[in-house]
């Protein structure tokens, strides 16, 4: 396994839409595997394949308090909103480093992705890992949770994230 580098905001290369996986095969398996260490070094809840440029459409999550809960997701979609009564999360990002906006999400999704066996399941997601996994599929559309805060709000994150850079 190996830990991948993530791509900061504003990187152009997080506004790539990724590709739906054609079949899942090693490669994949072995991504996600990466993923999930790479998710876990940076304390995170989640991960995209965007946000380590790979443009495939995988995302990890593991929100159990112990980290031993990883899930796997890949080709996800969103199939049904149980629940569209909007709840307010403080979200941060791993491409927005020390950022914590709160942003309003349904709060109960019903999920459907294959596995790493390949295979479709359906999961109901409801409070934080819905707001994870819904976080996750932004990222495989390019988009990110600074898009949901003003212009203004997004524009001083962009030349705090450039000044953080410059300092490194
Ligand atoms: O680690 C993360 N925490 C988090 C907290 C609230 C809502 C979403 C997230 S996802 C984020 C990791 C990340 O950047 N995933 O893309
Ligand atoms: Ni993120």
């Amino acid at each position: 396994m190996a830990t991948l580098k993530i791509l900061i905001f504003p990187d152009p290369k997080l506004r790539t839409v990724a590709e739906p996986v054609k079949e899942v095969d090693d490669s994949v398996v072995r991504l996600s595997e990466d993923m999930l260490e790479t998710m876990y070094d940076g304390n995170g809840i989640g991960l995209a394949a965007t946000q380590v440029d790979i443009h495939k459409r995988v995302i990890v999550v593991d929100v159990s308090n112990e980290k031993n809960d990883p899930l796997v997701l890949i080709n996800p979609r969103i199939n049904a909103i149980i629940n569209d009564e909007n709840k307010s999360y403080s979200e941060g990002c791993l491409s927005v480093p020390g950022i914590y906006e709160e942003l309003e999400r349904p709060t109960s999704v019903e999920i459907k992705a294959l596995g790493v066996d390949g295979k479709e399941f359906t999961l109901i997601a409801e409070d934080l890992l819905s707001v994870v996994i819904q976080h996750e599929m932004d990222h495989l559309e390019g988009k990110m949770m600074v898009d949901y805060l003003s212009n203004l709000k997004r524009e001083m994150i962009r030349k705090k994230m450039i000044k953080q850079k410059a300092s490194k």
